[in-house]
Protein backbone atom coordinates (compact mmCIF):
# COMPACT_ATOMS: atom_id res chain seq x y z
CA UNK A 1 0.00 0.00 0.00
CA UNK A 2 1.23 3.33 -1.07
CA UNK A 3 1.68 6.20 1.93
CA UNK A 4 0.89 9.25 -0.13
CA UNK A 5 -2.72 8.79 0.11
CA UNK A 6 -2.31 9.15 3.91
CA UNK A 7 0.00 12.11 3.04
CA UNK A 8 -2.47 13.86 0.83
CA UNK A 9 -5.13 13.03 3.31
CA UNK A 10 -3.68 15.05 6.04
CA UNK A 11 -3.85 17.84 3.71
CA UNK A 12 -7.70 17.20 2.96
CA UNK A 13 -8.31 17.18 6.26
CA UNK A 14 -6.86 20.67 7.11
CA UNK A 15 -8.90 21.76 4.22
CA UNK A 16 -11.85 19.94 5.42
CA UNK A 17 -11.26 21.79 8.81
CA UNK A 18 -10.66 25.10 7.47
CA UNK A 19 -13.48 24.87 5.26
CA UNK A 20 -15.98 24.49 8.20
CA UNK A 21 -13.99 27.38 9.96
CA UNK A 22 -14.89 29.71 6.81
CA UNK A 23 -18.37 28.51 6.50
CA UNK A 24 -18.85 29.99 9.98
CA UNK A 25 -16.81 32.76 9.51
CA UNK A 26 -19.40 33.80 6.59
CA UNK A 27 -22.52 32.61 8.32
CA UNK A 28 -24.71 35.31 9.90
CA UNK A 29 -26.88 33.34 12.82
CA UNK A 30 -26.85 30.47 14.87
CA UNK A 31 -25.06 27.22 16.19
CA UNK A 32 -28.32 26.02 14.47
CA UNK A 33 -27.83 27.80 11.71
CA UNK A 34 -24.00 26.63 11.25
CA UNK A 35 -25.39 23.02 11.71
CA UNK A 36 -28.05 23.51 8.68
CA UNK A 37 -24.93 24.96 6.76
CA UNK A 38 -22.68 21.78 7.15
CA UNK A 39 -25.61 18.97 7.17
CA UNK A 40 -26.74 17.37 3.82
CA UNK A 41 -30.41 18.89 3.01
CA UNK A 42 -31.33 15.06 2.89
CA UNK A 43 -30.83 13.96 6.44
CA UNK A 44 -32.36 17.33 8.06
CA UNK A 45 -35.65 16.85 9.85
CA UNK A 46 -37.56 20.36 9.65
CA UNK A 47 -38.40 22.04 12.94
CA UNK A 48 -35.71 23.61 15.50
CA UNK A 49 -33.44 20.94 15.43
CA UNK A 50 -32.51 19.40 12.19
CA UNK A 51 -29.71 16.99 11.58
CA UNK A 52 -31.12 15.03 14.84
CA UNK A 53 -33.80 12.58 13.85
CA UNK A 54 -32.09 9.24 12.03
CA UNK A 55 -34.12 7.07 10.27
CA UNK A 56 -31.61 4.76 8.29
CA UNK A 57 -31.91 3.00 5.79
CA UNK A 58 -30.69 -0.60 7.02
CA UNK A 59 -27.70 -2.14 5.13
CA UNK A 60 -26.67 1.66 4.30
CA UNK A 61 -23.56 3.01 5.32
CA UNK A 62 -23.94 5.85 7.74
CA UNK A 63 -22.34 7.51 10.33
CA UNK A 64 -23.98 9.30 13.95
CA UNK A 65 -23.90 10.16 17.43
CA UNK A 66 -24.71 8.28 20.20
CA UNK A 67 -25.59 10.07 22.77
CA UNK A 68 -25.89 7.85 25.53
CA UNK A 69 -22.80 5.80 24.73
CA UNK A 70 -23.65 4.11 28.45
CA UNK A 71 -26.85 2.32 27.55
CA UNK A 72 -27.48 -0.68 25.95
CA UNK A 73 -24.44 -3.32 25.38
CA UNK A 74 -21.81 -0.48 24.65
CA UNK A 75 -21.17 2.63 22.69
CA UNK A 76 -23.36 2.87 19.46
CA UNK A 77 -25.31 -0.06 20.67
CA UNK A 78 -27.99 1.35 20.30
CA UNK A 79 -27.66 4.27 19.10
CA UNK A 80 -29.50 7.34 21.12
CA UNK A 81 -30.29 10.84 19.21
CA UNK A 82 -30.87 12.02 22.54
CA UNK A 83 -28.82 12.45 26.02
CA UNK A 84 -28.76 14.05 29.08
CA UNK A 85 -25.83 16.07 30.94
CA UNK A 86 -25.59 17.43 33.97
CA UNK A 87 -24.14 20.77 34.82
CA UNK A 88 -20.94 20.91 36.43
CA UNK A 89 -20.47 17.13 35.16
CA UNK A 90 -19.21 15.65 32.37
CA UNK A 91 -20.90 13.34 30.22
CA UNK A 92 -19.85 11.49 26.58
CA UNK A 93 -21.02 11.15 23.14
CA UNK A 94 -19.70 8.20 20.66
CA UNK A 95 -19.43 8.54 16.80
CA UNK A 96 -20.67 5.55 15.25
CA UNK A 97 -20.44 4.01 11.97
CA UNK A 98 -23.20 0.81 10.47
CA UNK A 99 -22.86 -1.13 7.46
CA UNK A 100 -19.94 -0.34 6.31
CA UNK A 101 -18.69 -1.86 2.95
CA UNK A 102 -14.91 -2.67 3.57
CA UNK A 103 -12.25 -2.15 6.18
CA UNK A 104 -11.02 1.15 7.42
CA UNK A 105 -7.70 2.23 6.52
CA UNK A 106 -8.19 5.98 8.08
CA UNK A 107 -10.83 8.69 9.11
CA UNK A 108 -11.48 11.70 10.18
CA UNK A 109 -14.33 13.69 11.69
CA UNK A 110 -15.32 16.95 13.63
CA UNK A 111 -18.10 17.01 16.30
CA UNK A 112 -19.51 20.59 16.30
CA UNK A 113 -20.61 21.51 19.81
CA UNK A 114 -22.18 24.54 21.56
CA UNK A 115 -19.66 26.57 23.23
CA UNK A 116 -21.90 28.29 25.57
CA UNK A 117 -23.55 25.07 27.09
CA UNK A 118 -20.62 22.68 26.40
CA UNK A 119 -17.02 22.88 27.01
CA UNK A 120 -14.08 19.81 27.30
CA UNK A 121 -11.05 19.34 28.96
CA UNK A 122 -8.35 18.20 26.17
CA UNK A 123 -5.53 15.90 26.72
CA UNK A 124 -1.85 16.94 25.35
CA UNK A 125 -0.28 14.38 23.15
CA UNK A 126 2.43 16.09 21.14
CA UNK A 127 4.05 13.26 20.06
CA UNK A 128 3.18 9.40 19.40
CA UNK A 129 -0.13 7.95 18.46
CA UNK A 130 -2.62 9.14 20.94
CA UNK A 131 -5.12 6.56 21.77
CA UNK A 132 -6.38 7.76 24.46
CA UNK A 133 -6.88 11.32 23.86
CA UNK A 134 -9.95 13.42 23.95
CA UNK A 135 -12.07 12.42 21.44
CA UNK A 136 -10.80 8.76 23.12
CA UNK A 137 -10.43 6.64 19.28
CA UNK A 138 -11.54 3.10 20.43
CA UNK A 139 -8.03 1.78 20.23
CA UNK A 140 -5.18 1.83 22.53
CA UNK A 141 -5.48 1.46 26.48
CA UNK A 142 -8.89 2.80 26.33
CA UNK A 143 -11.43 1.05 23.71
CA UNK A 144 -14.72 0.41 23.98
CA UNK A 145 -16.23 -3.71 23.54
CA UNK A 146 -15.72 -6.24 21.48
CA UNK A 147 -15.72 -4.03 18.05
CA UNK A 148 -12.61 -1.95 18.79
CA UNK A 149 -10.88 -0.58 15.86
CA UNK A 150 -7.42 -3.48 16.12
CA UNK A 151 -4.25 -2.47 16.18
CA UNK A 152 -1.80 -0.73 14.08
CA UNK A 153 -3.72 2.89 14.41
CA UNK A 154 -2.23 6.22 14.79
CA UNK A 155 -4.43 9.16 15.45
CA UNK A 156 -1.49 11.61 15.29
CA UNK A 157 -0.39 11.50 11.83
CA UNK A 158 3.30 12.38 11.40
CA UNK A 159 2.94 14.18 14.99
CA UNK A 160 0.91 17.02 13.63
CA UNK A 161 -2.42 16.19 14.38
CA UNK A 162 -3.23 14.86 17.81
CA UNK A 163 -7.01 14.66 18.68
CA UNK A 164 -8.06 17.97 19.94
CA UNK A 165 -12.12 18.77 21.76
CA UNK A 166 -11.51 22.40 21.73
CA UNK A 167 -11.04 23.84 17.98
CA UNK A 168 -12.66 27.44 18.43
CA UNK A 169 -12.85 30.16 16.20
CA UNK A 170 -15.02 33.11 17.12
CA UNK A 171 -18.25 30.89 18.69
CA UNK A 172 -17.35 27.58 16.49
CA UNK A 173 -16.36 24.69 18.83
CA UNK A 174 -15.63 21.48 17.82
CA UNK A 175 -13.68 17.99 18.59
CA UNK A 176 -11.59 16.58 15.98
CA UNK A 177 -10.05 13.66 15.29
CA UNK A 178 -7.85 11.82 12.55
CA UNK A 179 -6.23 8.50 11.95
CA UNK A 180 -4.86 6.44 10.25
CA UNK A 181 -3.62 2.32 9.87
CA UNK A 182 -0.47 2.19 8.04
CA UNK A 183 1.03 -1.49 9.39
CA UNK A 184 -2.52 -3.25 9.46
CA UNK A 185 -4.21 -5.51 10.26
CA UNK A 186 -7.05 -3.98 9.12
CA UNK A 187 -10.22 -5.74 11.55
CA UNK A 188 -13.06 -2.68 11.47
CA UNK A 189 -16.25 -4.28 11.56
CA UNK A 190 -17.67 -4.73 7.56
CA UNK A 191 -21.98 -5.43 7.13
CA UNK A 192 -24.81 -4.68 9.57
CA UNK A 193 -22.53 -3.97 12.75
CA UNK A 194 -23.04 -1.02 14.31
CA UNK A 195 -19.25 0.10 15.84
CA UNK A 196 -17.70 3.60 17.59
CA UNK A 197 -14.82 5.07 16.11
CA UNK A 198 -14.36 7.20 19.60
CA UNK A 199 -15.78 8.57 22.17
CA UNK A 200 -16.04 12.76 23.21
CA UNK A 201 -16.38 13.72 26.77
CA UNK A 202 -17.44 17.14 27.46
CA UNK A 203 -18.36 19.20 30.31
CA UNK A 204 -21.94 20.49 30.53
CA UNK A 205 -21.54 24.59 31.76
CA UNK A 206 -24.62 26.13 31.53
CA UNK A 207 -28.93 24.93 30.79
CA UNK A 208 -29.95 24.12 27.17
CA UNK A 209 -29.63 21.85 24.55
CA UNK A 210 -26.72 21.67 22.63
CA UNK A 211 -27.48 20.23 18.83
CA UNK A 212 -24.64 17.87 18.33
CA UNK A 213 -23.84 17.47 14.64
CA UNK A 214 -20.61 15.71 12.12
CA UNK A 215 -18.57 17.34 10.32
CA UNK A 216 -15.36 16.62 8.41
CA UNK A 217 -16.29 12.99 8.51
CA UNK A 218 -13.74 11.42 5.81
CA UNK A 219 -13.56 7.68 5.47
CA UNK A 220 -10.86 6.10 3.64
CA UNK A 221 -10.81 2.15 2.66
CA UNK A 222 -7.35 0.32 3.48
CA UNK A 223 -6.44 0.40 -0.95
CA UNK A 224 -7.69 3.86 -1.37
CA UNK A 225 -6.61 5.42 -4.05
CA UNK A 226 -8.91 8.44 -3.44
CA UNK A 227 -9.06 10.06 0.10
CA UNK A 228 -12.48 9.51 1.64
CA UNK A 229 -13.25 6.44 -0.82
CA UNK A 230 -15.62 4.70 1.51
CA UNK A 231 -18.13 8.40 1.94
CA UNK A 232 -17.43 11.71 3.44
CA UNK A 233 -20.21 14.59 4.03
CA UNK A 234 -20.58 18.06 5.37
CA UNK A 235 -18.70 19.12 3.11
CA UNK A 236 -18.99 16.05 0.75
CA UNK A 237 -15.56 15.39 -1.07
CA UNK A 238 -16.24 12.07 -2.42
CA UNK A 239 -18.75 9.33 -2.17
CA UNK A 240 -21.55 11.31 0.02
CA UNK A 241 -22.71 9.07 3.29
CA UNK A 242 -25.59 10.27 5.74
CA UNK A 243 -24.07 12.01 8.68
CA UNK A 244 -26.79 12.24 12.13
CA UNK A 245 -26.49 14.26 14.76
CA UNK A 246 -28.14 14.21 18.19
CA UNK A 247 -29.16 16.43 20.93
CA UNK A 248 -28.16 16.60 24.73
CA UNK A 249 -30.17 18.18 26.98
CA UNK A 250 -28.35 19.90 29.73
CA UNK A 251 -30.02 20.19 33.15
CA UNK A 252 -28.75 20.86 36.91
CA UNK A 253 -28.02 17.81 39.13
CA UNK A 254 -31.67 16.58 40.72
CA UNK A 255 -33.87 17.31 37.68
CA UNK A 256 -35.46 14.79 36.05
CA1 LIG B 1 -26.38 4.26 23.24
CA1 LIG C 1 -5.20 16.34 22.49
CA1 LIG D 1 -8.59 4.71 23.28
Amino acid sequence: MSRWPYLLLLVVMAGLIGVVAVSRFGSSGSHTSFAQLVTPTETHTPGPTPNLTPSPTPGVLHASIDADPDNGSGPCNPIDTRGTGYIGLSYDVAICLESMPKELGAFSFLVNYDGGMSSCTDIACPTGDCLDDNPDANAGTTSFGPTNLGAGWDCNPVDLMEPTCHWSILNWNAAGISCWNLIGPYTTPVGDVAFPLAVINLNAIAQGTDHLTLASVLLTSTDAIDMGDIGSCNPVSSAEIPCYGAEIVLIAVGTI
